[in-house]
């Protein structure tokens, strides 16, 4: 137990003790109660060292064994995890990432975040995340097949359309969720809105698949809008080039940007003009269906391949769409040094802290992924609500409800980060995320 006084550097200390190899989750807990508590020290209602002590602990942590079998006959083990972080403001909700470098640090960093980012689209989600370190890579439809469903026959137990309802994330998506669905049908002869993200043949919403690229891009508009500027002309560097990077430059290139890089694992492929539609349909195709990497690229169609991260490229707009600390300080005084005005975070915690300090320092506007990405969880709260009532919304609907939810969290943020003439993202998020979860958790008994 902590002393009795709301103190930043007790909580940080108790985390680090309890959990001192964790360093994602160290990270993402730092970002968020740095903001956090200075805000409740001056709420008597939030001033509550005992509050925090249970909003930093998860609910409820699952790790199983996912046996499987490759195309050799040889036996495989991965691990498999569920974290159900908290669930005051609705059922547990958050994606599934499938990639080797996932462990509990990556997972309770990703559902702590995303207890905030379902807290902001005002829709009834709690937050959780889960996965496996399973590699996709290199492996055959029938092996991705075999993994999904011994994967979810493990986890089945553990969520329900009232309890706790996965999704995609990196290495996830509607293939395998289409997988795990078909497989939890056959052990609960049930078929509810267990997973969002669905194909839409089988119950999934209409704009899933687009919501987070386009919702960050609608997410951007609003803050070019709060300074009077447009998008149409603006050059923006996207990262990665997986389902958020894709939708992202495509709504982006939709709305009269340049977009001028997308990049995977190993590099940059880039055209300093912006890409034309035949250079980003090829791109795509390489990516959906050659499964392909970017380098393969080089040369061709007037594009060209560098062996690194974007950051070094001038531009306006940076949306980092790929993974966690991919801009790290010096990506960011890069980025700085060539004009900068805008970083929107398509992925989850793309900044280190140092990073987001260095914009906050040079006035660039900076969006973290709780506030910026959260299109994606929103139309699966969209997807969840269709398959609760047994409809299913036009495209229009859809797209209609996914801008105004991005909308109305810009509005929170900008009601608690505007500091004069500059609008600190980060913090706004973070304290209107808190307030709807630390009511829900005090008017529940704090349990
Ligand atoms: P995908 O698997 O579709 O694509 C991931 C992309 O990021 C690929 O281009 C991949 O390149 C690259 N990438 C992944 N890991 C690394 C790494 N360690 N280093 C460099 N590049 C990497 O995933 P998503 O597009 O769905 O997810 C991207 C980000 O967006 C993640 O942070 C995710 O948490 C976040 N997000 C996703 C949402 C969703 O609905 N899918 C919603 C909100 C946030 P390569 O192929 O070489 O690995
Ligand atoms: O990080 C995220 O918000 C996601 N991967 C999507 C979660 C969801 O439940 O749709």
């Amino acid at each position: 137990m902590t002393k009795n006084t709301l103190s930043l550097d007790s909580l940080l200390e108790l985390i680090k003790q309890r959990d001192p190899h964790e360093t994602e989750f160290v990270q993402a807990a730092t970002e968020i109660l740095e903001t956090v508590i200075p805000f409740a020290k001056s709420h008597d209602k939030y001033n509550n060292i005992r509050l925090f002590e249970r909003l930093i602990e998860p609910e409820r942590v699952i790790q199983f064994r996912v046996p499987w079998v490759d195309d050799d006959g040889n036996e495989r083990t991965n691990r498999g995890f569920r974290v159900q972080y908290n669930n005051a403001l609705g059922p547990y909700k958050g994606g599934l990432r499938f990639h080797p470098s996932v462990n509990l640090s990556i997972l309770k960093f990703l559902s702590f975040e995303q207890v905030f980012k379902n807290s902001l689209t005002g829709l009834p989600l709690g937050g959780g995340k889960g996965g496996s370190d399973f590699n996709p890579k290199g492996k055959s439809n029938r092996e991705i097949k075999a993994f999904c469903q011994s994967f979810i026959t493990e986890l089945y137990r553990f969520i329900g359309s009232e309890t706790d309802i996965p999704a995609g994330d990196i290495g996830v998506g509607s293939i395998e969720i289409g997988y795990m669905f078909g497989q939890y049908k056959r052990m609960t002869n049930t078929f509810n809105g267990v997973l969002t993200g669905k194909a839409v043949s089988s119950g999934g919403s209409k704009l899933r698949n687009e919501a987070t690229g386009y919702g960050l891009v609608y997410f951007l508009e609003e803050m070019l809008h709060e300074n009077n500027e447009e998008l149409d002309g603006k050059k923006v560097l996207v990262s990665g080039s997986g389902n958020v990077a894709q939708f992202a430059a495509q709504k982006a290139m939709q709305m009269g940007a340049k977009v001028i890089t997308m990049s995977d694992s190993d590099g940059t492929i880039y055209c300093e003009k912006g890409l034309n539609e035949e250079q980003f349909d090829t791109i795509i195709k390489l990516k959906n269906e050659q499964k392909g990497r970017l380098s393969e690229l080089d040369g061709e169609k007037g594009l060209s391949f560098i062996n690194k991260k974007p950051w070094d490229m001038e531009a306006d707009i940076a949306l980092p769409c790929a993974t966690q600390n991919e801009i790290t300080e010096v990506g960011a005084q890069n980025l700085i040094e060539n004009g900068i005005k805008y970083v929107a975070e398509g992925a989850n915690m793309p900044c280190t802290n140092e990073a987001i300090a260095l914009f906050h320092e040079a006035n660039v506007y900076h969006a973290p992924g709780k506030a910026s990405n959260a299109g994606g969880v929103s139309v699966s709260g969209l997807e969840m609500a269709q398959n609760a009532q047994k409809q299913f919304w036009d495209e229009e609907t859809v797209d209609k409800k996914l801008r105004q939810i991005m909308k109305d969290i810009h509005s929170s943020c900008r009601k608690y980060g505007k500091d004069e003439d500059y609008i600190n993202y980060l913090k706004g998020a973070n304290i209107a995320g808190f307030i709807r979860v630390a009511e829900a958790m005090i008017s529940q008994g704090q349990v």
